[in-house]
């Protein structure tokens, strides 16, 4: 048997990390050998006629080099360009065989690899990380009956409900034609304009200032496939479904003041992938669906087919189905990350699309931008080959690895006795589920997806006074960067549907009028889009622990266990890099001092300090520590440095907990998981 195949059920499938290594290439203690396959006795040196003579045009191995080099890049993706991955696995909780036959749902003690690809929508390649723009989480389950993608963003929703109009969508929010900026964000003209001009983006517009757009990292940062998809069972019933992503540590944000200081690290968001996975952090996520049955269909006050509409988890339950864990970092960025291809019309035996007409463009979408992006044959790159054989009679193309024997190419033949050959569906074959269809040729919005302001409504009703107040200023930010007037106030006449509260704060602080119309009279509220109800725990958060010379050793080593045992992630930040000693001689490895570190990566601060405090010490941490606090990140203090505390006049204020007696380790503990103390005086948002 081939190393590379292992058996299952009467089929030769691949283990997909074993299925990568031939692909894998280590040049590390190798010889150098030039593509067709000739030992390179100097790579430094090209050859020339004479000591200072021409270069001359035979030498294969500098064209060989340089002509590579020219063709390194492959066009990016016209959206999501900027994107990062990893692999990890699925673990299903139960069979879920009652809705749906897919494969890889129906044993629990079955393994899923997996890849996925965080991105951001707007930027170029290397834009900021942290800016303010929904976010990729695109998964492709490498499953036994082939490659499954839930190509999904961090909101329920999306801006339009005709895939005719995407194309309009981006051209507004990518940097501006003439001009080429902004980069990466949507504070300008031109996607206002579109915003405005399309009330069906009303509800997306108002997920896109809430918080979750500026989410802190991938692994605090939630999933939704969007569309209504189908599951269908054995017995050919099918049920209307939408799939989450719930990361197990919370959803979480960075406020706007954070997220605009991190411009100094455009790489924020994959750097804290990246080593969290290297340090054994690995991100886990529960992945659910929320089941409508068919005569359930038009049960609901919205359009269960409409994009632009969440189901509510109230009115429709998530139900947790497994476990998603990522616990591999990629090899090669660009072979894994930039080659992977995603389609959300990669579905499984046991699943189909629903009528919703995003969808169906997005259909067309994926596999076209692919073979445009990375060429004919992109199915057969390491990355995004199915773990189970591929044979059918699709030959040639660019760049094709596959060698296929024999002279038949065709369906139906007799000289290779009719195969590769047709699947029955009880053997496996894919049947699309038959549903009728029928209706006149016509172009036009359904009535039913007409209501723009309900649902906005809704999710303005969820929101708490403090996610409220960071709306406001989001709007009040954006409008304001448009610099004509006509815009911020067309965007003002929507918000006034929704809410004549909302509008009225936004346009008192972008100069423009709230307009006489009806508000939307929606009282319903779906608690669980708050932020403020997802999970807090402190585990992996990090807490910047500031040493000078001479601290107490003992009591600060018994914290950081306890901490650590916690799940908590202590960073020594000191004056210098190298070690810091304690009054008793215990020496501390210096993670961090205050020109690497910045008090933007911590989640808090624990002020120790020691006999070795000198000035430039005293003004660094201060300098942390009131960021952090303007922050409403928890900061902990030794009885010694209250002086500090009290010269910047944050002693005694929520989240401020002082080490003074044996229950500190824990206080800290939980004020760390609560993460946020909004109670504190803010000067980040009340205009
Ligand atoms: Fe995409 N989208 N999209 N999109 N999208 C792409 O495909 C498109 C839409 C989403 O990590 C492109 O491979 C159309 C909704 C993600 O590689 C492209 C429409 C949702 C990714 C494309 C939509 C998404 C993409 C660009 C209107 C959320 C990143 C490169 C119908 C559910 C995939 C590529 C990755 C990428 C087209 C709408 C999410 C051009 C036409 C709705 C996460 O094909």
């Amino acid at each position: 048997m081939n190393t590379f195949h292992f058996f299952a059920k009467n089929k030769f499938y691949y283990h997909k990390e074993q299925q990568l290594e031939p692909s894998i290439r280590d040049t590390r203690n190798q010889e150098m050998i030039s593509n067709e396959g000739k030992k390179i006795v100097d790579d430094e040196n090209s050859l020339t006629a004479g000591d200072r003579g021409p270069t001359l045009i035979e030498d294969f191995l500098a064209r060989e080099k340089i002509a590579h080099f020219d063709r390194e890049r492959v066009p990016e993706r016209v959206v999501h360009a900027r994107g990062t991955g990893a692999y990890g696995e699925f673990e299903l909780y139960q069979s879920m065989s009652e809705v749906t036959m897919a494969d890889f749902l129906q044993d629990p003690s079955k393994k899923t690899p997996l890849f996925v690809r965080f991105s951001q929508v707007i930027g170029s390649r290397g834009c900021n990380e942290t800016v303010r723009d929904v976010r990729g989480f695109s998964i492709k389950f490498y499953t036994d009956d082939g490659n499954f993608d839930i190509v999904a963003i961090n909101f329920p929703i999306f801006f339009i409900q005709d895939a005719i109009k995407f194309p309009d969508l981006i051209h507004s929010v990518k940097p501006e034609p003439d001009n080429e900026y902004p980069q990466g964000q949507t504070a300008h003209d031109t996607f206002w304009d579109f915003m405005g001009s399309n009330p069906e983006t009303t509800h997306m517009a108002m997920w896109i200032m809430s918080d979750r757009a500026i989410p802190k990292n991938f692994r605090t940062m939630e999933g939704f496939g969007v569309h209504t998809y189908l599951f269908v069972n054995k017995e050919g019933v099918a049920h209307f479904i939408k799939f989450h992503v719930k990361p197990v540590l919370g959803v979480h944000p960075l406020i706007w003041d954070e997220a605009q200081k991190l411009g100094e690290d455009a790489d924020f968001h994959r750097r804290d992938l990246w080593t969290n996975i290297k340090m054994g952090n690995y991100p886990e996520y529960e992945l659910a669906v929320q089941i409508i049955s068919e005569d359930q269909e038009f049960m609901f006050d919205f359009d269960i087919l409409d994009p632009t509409k969440f189901w509510p988890e109230e009115e429709v339950p998530l139900q947790k189905i497994g476990k998603i864990t990522l616990n591999k970092t990629v090899d090669n960025a660009f072979s894994e990350t930039e080659q992977s291809a995603f389609h959300p019309g990669n579905i499984v035996r046991g699943m189909d699309y629903s009528n919703d007409p995003l969808l169906q463009g997005r259909l067309f979408s994926y596999t076209d931008t692919q073979q445009v992006r990375i060429g004919a044959n992109y199915q057969q790159l390491p990355i995004n080959k199915p773990v189970c054989p591929v044979f059918n009679n699709q030959r040639d193309g660019n760049s094709r690895h596959v060698i296929d024997r024999g002279k038949v190419s065709y369906h139906k033949n007799i000289l290779a006795d009719n195969t590769p050959s047709e699947v029955p569906p009880d053997k496996g074959g894919f049947v699309t589920y038959p549903s009728t269809v029928e209706g006149l040729k016509q172009r036009k919005t359904a009535d039913s997806f007409k209501d723009h302001y309900t649902q906005a409504r809704i999710f303005w009703n969820s929101m708490t006074p403090v996610e409220r107040e960071h709306i406001i200023g989001a709007y009040s930010f954006e409008l304001g960067r448009c610099l004509h007037v006509p815009v911020r106030q067309q965007m003002v006449d929507r918000l006034a549907r929704v809410s004549k509260e909302l509008a009225e704060a936004v346009a008192s602080n972008v100069g423009v009028t709230v307009p006489d119309v009806e508000e939307s009279t929606a009282t319903k509220s779906s608690p669980a889009v708050s932020l403020m109800n997802t999970n807090f725990v402190a585990n992996t958060l990090k807490v910047a622990v500031f040493l000078a010379e001479g601290f107490p050793g003992k009591e600060v080593d018994a914290l950081l266990k306890q901490w650590k045992k916690a799940g908590m992630h202590p960073v020594i930040v000191s004056n210098k890099l190298g070690e810091v000693k304690s009054s008793e001689g215990m020496t501390f490895d210096v993670d961090q001092n205050f020109l690497t570190g910045s008090p933007l990566s911590y989640e808090g601060a624990y002020l120790v300090g020691g006999t070795g405090v000198n000035d430039y010490f005293h003004h660094q941490a201060r300098t942390f520590i009131m960021n952090m606090y303007n922050h409403f990140k928890p900061i902990g203090a030794r009885e010694e440095s209250a002086h500090l505390l009290k010269e910047m006049g944050i002693e005694g204020q929520p989240g401020v907990v002082m080490d003074i007696d044996s229950q500190f380790g824990q206080k800290f503990i939980d004020a760390m998981a609560k993460q946020r103390f909004w109670e504190r005086p803010s000067f980040l948002y009340n205009m």
